[in-house]
């Protein structure tokens, strides 16, 4: 509960999740692991073991920025304090991670709230904003859907299925409408109809499709003329399996539209989970969100020191 007030800004914890360590079962044990047993009856670093913990981070998808911060972090932190054992060498290095991934985000005053998602195909944009407008309906908002991706007819249909399902009202125009006047109609329905928040779907598209993403643009701008100062919130959604070309992608979204944010899915699926520090690292957004598998608890509001924890503390649960 108290997703609203998060989303907003109004509360500074993200609520618990208790999906999140069995999302992040799969980094933990894979390369997370191995970090973990790096430290194993260490005492501190030498030059070999340095070389060492940066080939595991940067195969851990750490990415060189983020990976470099690490490291020197480290190494100051042991010229201060030079003796330690393991527990307290892995603790430094939650306390050098879990700022890396903090960065601020107030989201400004608007209402109806227009949150906007964006990404390449198939990286869970749907299945987010479905997610999002499920749990905020449950806190008792009245929650609209735009599906602006008209892109293919299974897309409509799928919104369609998810607005029944969910009883929330969507505004669609059917495959090969302008998305623009999905996501303009939709806003303008939400300031009439005295709506809590927009959520707003769109296609798919390669980031190097430059006339797809100069459409993105376009429909960003749309709504900011239906609604001044909307959308209040770009949602990048990025799906943590695509490794370092999640980086290009990023790159090319923040220069068609202003994202404000980045949804990391799929993390139930990688062994690395590294990127989310190299997606900070290089776009200076903060994380709003993790998908840690299909269900709808499964989209969890970021916090940074759950996300270290998760990834970093001795694994005890069985593999399902
Ligand atoms: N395991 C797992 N699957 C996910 C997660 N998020 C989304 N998915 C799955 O990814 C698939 C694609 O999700 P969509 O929401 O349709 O993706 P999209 O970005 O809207 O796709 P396009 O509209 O085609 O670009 C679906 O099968 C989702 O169930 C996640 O966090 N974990
Ligand atoms: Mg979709």
């Amino acid at each position: 509960m108290g997703l609203w007030e998060w989303l907003r800004g109004k509360k500074a914890e993200a609520p618990p999740s208790i999906s999140i360590d069995r999302g992040l079962q799969k980094s933990r044990q894979g390369f997370w692991g191995r970090i973990r047993a790096f430290f194993s009856g260490r005492r501190g670093l030498d030059e070999a073991s340095r070389e060492e913990l940066e080939a595991l981070l940067l195969s851990a998808d750490v990415g060189p920025e983020a990976t470099e911060k690490i490291l020197l972090e480290l190494e100051k932190s042991l010229k201060a304090y030079p003796l330690c054992d393991e527990e307290t060498l892995l603790d430094r290095l939650s306390r050098i991670l879990v700022p890396l991934l903090c960065r601020n985000f107030t989201p400004p005053e608007g209402h109806p709230y227009v949150i906007l998602l964006v990404g390449v195909n198939g990286v869970g944009k749907t299945t987010t904003l479905a997610r999002l407008a499920y749990r905020l309906k449950g806190e008792g908002k009245k929650v609209l859907i735009g599906a602006a991706d008209t892109f293919r007819a299974a897309a409509v249909e799928q919104l369609r299925i998810w607005s029944e399902k969910l009883g929330i009202p969507l505004v669609e125009k059917g495959m090969g409408a302008d998305p623009g006047a999905v996501a303009y109609e939709s806003v303008q329905k939400a300031i009439k109809e005295g709506y809590d928040t927009v959520l707003i779907d769109t296609a798919g598209r390669l980031h190097t499709r430059t006339p797809l993403m100069q459409e993105l643009g376009k429909v960003y701008r749309v709504i900011g003329k239906a609604l001044s100062g909307a959308p209040h919130e770009v949602l990048l959604v990025v799906d943590a399996t695509t490794g370092q070309n999640a980086l290009r992608q990023a790159e090319a979204f923040m220069q068609a539209t202003h994202c404000t944010g980045l949804v990391l899915t799929k993390l139930d699926g990688t062994a690395k989970g590294g990127i989310a520090f190299a997606l900070v690292e290089k776009t200076g957004l903060p994380i709003r969100f993790i998908g840690v598998g299909e269900q709808a608890e499964d989209l969890i509001p970021f916090s940074a020191e759950d996300f270290v924890h998760a990834l970093l503390r001795e694994d005890s649960l069985t593999t399902p």
